[in-house]
């Protein structure tokens, strides 16, 4: 009876750092970030991008420089964007529906890849591309900020719209 006390003691002795270790006590704890993900809030996306689309930011700030972000993206059956490049590494997860890419100055439907759910690419930044949504699409991008875009053409610029 002693001896399984004895080794009872011994396992919680190695067992409890570890378990500290797990259960709190790290500085970083405020930056922890758990989204359910009918908890996301979408919002209309930026005017650098075409209509339609909406926006959640799930960490960090896309408009900060050096600042790590991760952003989803949800873009109804048909949406385009036109050529354009990115001034930092544009990382993109599929996560629903269909995300059509392409590579080049000008948007060819004829020259696009299809991207289903689950994919992954990564954008270099300065990279010329193109894409499209079939069905309803959720992207995530992650990536280091500065996030914005430039399009090739700029009368494709919806910030130039109406002006
Ligand atoms: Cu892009």
């Amino acid at each position: 009876m002693t001896r399984y006390l004895l080794i009872a003691a011994l396992c919680a002795a190695t067992m409890g750092p570890g378990i500290t270790r797990e259960t709190g006590g790290h500085a970083d704890d405020k930056d922890h970030v758990m989204v359910q993900p009918d908890k996301i809030k979408w919002g209309p996306a930026p005017a650098a991008l075409p209509a339609g689309a909406q926006m959640a930011v799930l960490a960090g700030d896309p408009s900060k420089k050096g600042m790590p972000f991760v952003i989803r993206a949800k873009l109804p059956d048909g949406y385009k964007v036109p050529a354009h490049f990115h001034p930092s590494d544009e990382n993109v997860t599929v996560l629903k529906g269909t995300f059509m890419i392409g590579r080049g100055d000008k948007f060819a439907a004829d020259k696009m890849e299809a991207m289903p759910a689950g994919a992954f690419m990564r954008m270099p930044k300065d990279m010329r591309h193109f894409a499209a949504a079939k069905g309803e699409t959720i992207i995530q991008v992650h990536g280091v900020g500065p996030f914005d875009i430039t399009y090739i053409d700029p009368t494709d610029d919806p910030r130039s719209k109406g002006k």
